[in-house]
């Protein structure tokens, strides 16, 4: 019997949807996926490891999505979460909003339920509308219901996530998707390499030159960088306008490093003097939301007293809390490389008595905090742990810090110089407690780099499971928990003198490098500086998975933090 002709056997050769989403996947770069296992995605995510896609194993999905969407953040392209269908789904959702709300590029990825039964809501396994949930917290959701719109259905989540302002995709992947079956061929062929995901978008040559006419006629300039200005990637000239322009500039918490803290110019230090006497603010990357006062108020000095000239990738924001007299709309990289060329060879530097102004006013500041710095109380303080901390990352720059807490936020915030750009990931636009152990997780894995996270243990606990993960792939991470017995203060009280606790502490003197130790990884109990410091140097050297437990001064920290002014007070006067 003669052999058949090639054409006709690969008439019979299928690939499924199992296949085609991998394949999808890997065309576009996809490399590694965080998820979480079970019905009806166990096999695909078996299948996928096996594919050479790095799938790493979460212990909760949040946890897996607030990864995927630093990775997006850190990698200018989509992170992926996998998830199981209804209450896997939900659990990935925070993440994917908050990675929306923070304009980081991510995809989230569910298996689904039979379509048929849980439109006419008959009551299936983990039944859900998933697609119509997640619409209303995402960029844009898809569902692809035919294995031959697979390389389309990936096609466009990528572009939707990454393209425009970057934001969070939802793809919906029904059950009975992964084994439908289509000829390979085909298969091979409907999948989409997509090119040009971000394409870049040039700002308008008249929007550059009012932006430079006002700038120019500054005299009191000021440059506030965001962690769009960050996430675009151009450190370079980002750092040449800053210089040429000779104003100082203010880094938004995930934007510190992308200038050195101790860069000449920087105004870290002279936040609340930038913000009130500047006359010109130009915005890079940031928005003029909560963490900006809105634009307006006592933060910004008297009312009409500036003008914005504001770089954004989205039109909507302009004019989204005040005026901005100079929209440059483009990719901040575009932008700012119109600027450069538009300052030319001989422009004027920011008057040089404001840059003195600010840096004498800087310098006082950091030299009034320095003794405190310094200190090596037992139960330790946040100045005396974190001065401890600000001299590692001085020491170690490519390492990544991670930060979460209120206390813990707001002052290693402040205390933590950076040095590098994207080298501080933190709660970001929401402020949202849990990122820690999911962005620690990506940051080592996307990076490569030692990664040190800062943590309240309130902070911690919303993700802190995850040091099994961290154990389990042998990450460098070494995760120092604030621990001051709770919430801001471990010593409130129940109001009502019962036997409950107060709604604020925890179990007192609590051993956080206990859980380390349960799994395999370093545990140690620091309860002074010098401790704390001799800890986070071993684990940072031998780049084992270390928690400190850092036992700090349950009186020390305040309330919410440095935002304590937004709690509502009520008007009830206490009898
Ligand atoms: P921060 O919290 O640091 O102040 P925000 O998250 O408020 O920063 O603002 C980031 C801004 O950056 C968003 O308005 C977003 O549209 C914008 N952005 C993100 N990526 C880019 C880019 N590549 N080019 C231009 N703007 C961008
Ligand atoms: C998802 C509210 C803001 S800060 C914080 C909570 C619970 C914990 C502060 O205590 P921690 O830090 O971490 O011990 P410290 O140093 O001040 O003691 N749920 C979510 N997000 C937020 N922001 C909260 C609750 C909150
Ligand atoms: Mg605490």
């Amino acid at each position: 019997m003669s052999a058949p002709p090639a054409e006709k056997a690969n008439e019979h050769e299928l690939t499924d949807g199992f296949h085609l989403v991998i394949d999808a996947l890997k065309l576009n770069g996809v490399r590694t996926i965080y998820g979480v296992p079970g019905i009806p995605i166990t096999d695909f995510g078996r299948m996928a490891q096996g594919a050479g896609i790095r799938v790493i194993s979460f212990r909760h999905e949040q946890n897996a999505g607030n990864a995927a969407a630093i990775a997006g953040y850190l990698t200018k392209k989509p992170g992926v979460c996998l998830t199981v269908s209804a209450p896997g789904f939900l659990n990935g959702l925070t993440a994917l909003a908050n990675a929306t709300t923070n304009c980081f590029p991510m995809i989230l990825i569910s298996g689904s339920s039979e379509r048929e039964i849980v439109d006419l809501q008959q009551g299936d396994y983990e039944e859900m509308d998933q697609l119509a949930i997640a619409r209303p917290l995402c960029k844009a959701a898809f569902r692809v219901l035919h294995a031959a719109d697979i390389g389309i259905g990936v096609a466009r989540a990528i572009r939707a996530a990454v393209s425009g302002r970057p934001g969070g995709v939802y793809l919906d992947l029904p059950a009975k998707l992964f084994p439908q079956a289509m000829d390979a061929e085909a298969g091979a062929k409907s999948l989409v390499k997509v090119i040009d995901a971000a394409p870049a978008q040039i700002p308008a040559p008249s929007a550059i030159k009012r932006a430079l006419d006002l700038l120019k006629s500054a005299k009191r300039p000021l440059i506030i960088l965001g962690k769009g200005a960050a996430y675009a990637q151009a450190d370079e000239a980002i750092r040449a306008f800053v210089e040429k322009s000779g104003a100082p500039f203010l880094p938004m918490s995930m934007a510190k490093g992308l200038l050195p803290d101790l860069h000449p110019q920087s105004a870290g230090a002279a936040r609340s003097t930038v913000l009130k006497d500047a006359d010109v603010v130009v915005m890079v990357g940031a928005r003029l939301n909560w963490l900006l006062s809105h634009g307006k108020g006592k933060t910004w000095g008297e009312p009409g007293s500036k003008k914005f000239i504001q770089i954004d990738i989205e039109p909507k924001e302009m004019d989204s809390n005040i005026e901005i007299a100079a929209p440059v709309v483009g990719d901040i990289g575009s932008c700012i490389s119109a600027l450069l060329d538009g300052m030319g060879a001989h422009w004027p530097a920011a008057p040089a008595d404001w840059m003195n102004a600010v840096v004498a006013r800087r310098d006082d500041n950091i030299a009034k905090m320095a003794p405190r710095l310094m200190n090596n109380r037992s139960p330790m303080d946040y100045h005396g742990a974190l001065g401890r901390l600000r001299t590692i990352i001085k020491e170690r720059p490519d390492a990544i810090l991670i930060n979460e807490g209120a206390n813990t936020l707001d002052l290693a915030r402040g205390i933590i110089d950076m040095y590098k750009p994207r080298k501080r990931l933190d709660v970001g636009t929401w402020g949202v407690m849990g990122i820690g152990m999911g962005y620690s997780i990506a940051a080592a894995i996307e990076t490569g780099k030692p990664v040190l996270a800062v943590v309240g243990d309130s902070a911690f606990g919303f993700s802190g499971i995850e040091i099994e993960t961290i154990c389990r792939y042998n990450l460098p991470v070494c995760v120092v928990v604030f621990n001051n017995n709770g919430i801001y203060r471990g010593t409130d009280v129940n109001p009502a003198g019962g036997e409950d606790p107060a709604t604020t502490v925890f179990v007192k003197d609590a051993r956080y490098d206990k859980m380390m130790e349960a799994f395999g990884g370093a545990g140690v109990h620091a309860t002074t500086p010098d401790e704390l410091s001799r800890a986070v140097n071993a684990a940072m050297d031998s780049g084992r998975p270390t928690l400190v437990n850092a036992v700090i001064d349950p009186m020390a920290g305040t309330e919410s933090g440095r935002i304590g002014a937004l709690n509502p007070q009520s008007v009830v006067k206490k009898k």
